[in-house]
């Protein structure tokens, strides 16, 4: 089949970016990258709100298609529309695990620490800097210290969230990971995430998705 011109709506950091970034790489995919600086508001310009109206990245757009909006929603399109290599276990209990995995990270950690949070607890909820960096390094703790209980303890776990390839929920961990190094936010006592971590690092489709590996990122 060939390549679709797709194009990906991005900033540097985003963490929810990195996931299709990641999952783009790993299917052996491109995007021509068009950059929303989220420190600048561009999420919430009048031309980016025609494509996502809740000003939030990414978005994926394939020629002649509506955008694809909600980074998980956009892998799973990924991984149909290009099953090869999959991002799921072929056993409806294991894919269960990983979609369970992938929210903890996705769906109940990283929304906590986005800018739109940010703008609401520092402009109207009293909040300093003080104050939201406690908030920051609260909400990655109990994500990461979640996601440790199970991975640690869950027989299915193995080099990586689920057995030894990588799967959506690994993307979803490293995703969250890579924003955290961002914010300069270590947890301690997490030894299997960062295990797993570290290994999603070594393979190049991640690799490249690496926040400070991307065009806009401090030197
Ligand atoms: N659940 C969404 C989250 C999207 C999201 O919040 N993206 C962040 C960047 S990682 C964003 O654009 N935030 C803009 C804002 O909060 O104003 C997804 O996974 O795509």
């Amino acid at each position: 089949m060939a390549e679709p011109a797709f194009e990906l709506y991005a900033f540097w950091r985003s963490s929810a970016t990195f996931r299709v970034r990641v999952a783009l790489n790993f299917k052996g995919l491109t995007a021509r990258e068009i950059l929303i600086d989220l420190d600048a508001g561009e999420q919430l310009s009048a031309d980016f709100l025609a494509i996502n109206p809740q000003g939030a990245i990414p978005a994926l757009i394939e020629p002649g298609y509506p955008p694809l909006t909600q980074s998980v929603a956009i892998l799973e399109f990924l991984d149909e529309r290009f099953p090869s290599p999959p991002l799921f276990p072929s056993d409806p209990h294991g894919r269960a695990r990983v979609r369970s995995l992938a929210a903890l990270m996705a769906s109940d950690t990283h929304p906590l620490i986005v800018p739109r949070v940010k703008k609401y607890l520092t402009a109207s909820g009293g909040f300093d800097d003080a104050a939201w960096r406690a908030w920051q390094v609260n909400w990655f703790t109990r994500g990461f210290q979640a996601m440790e209980a199970r991975l640690s303890k869950e027989s299915a776990t193995g080099v990586f969230c689920h057995g030894d390839t990588p799967t959506l929920a690994d993307i979803c961990l490293a995703s969250v990971t890579a924003v955290a190094r961002v914010f300069k936010v270590e947890v301690p006592d997490i030894p299997t995430v960062n295990r797993i971590s570290a290994r999603c690092a070594e393979i190049p489709a991640f690799a490249k998705a690496d926040p400070m590996a991307q065009v806009g990122a401090p030197s």
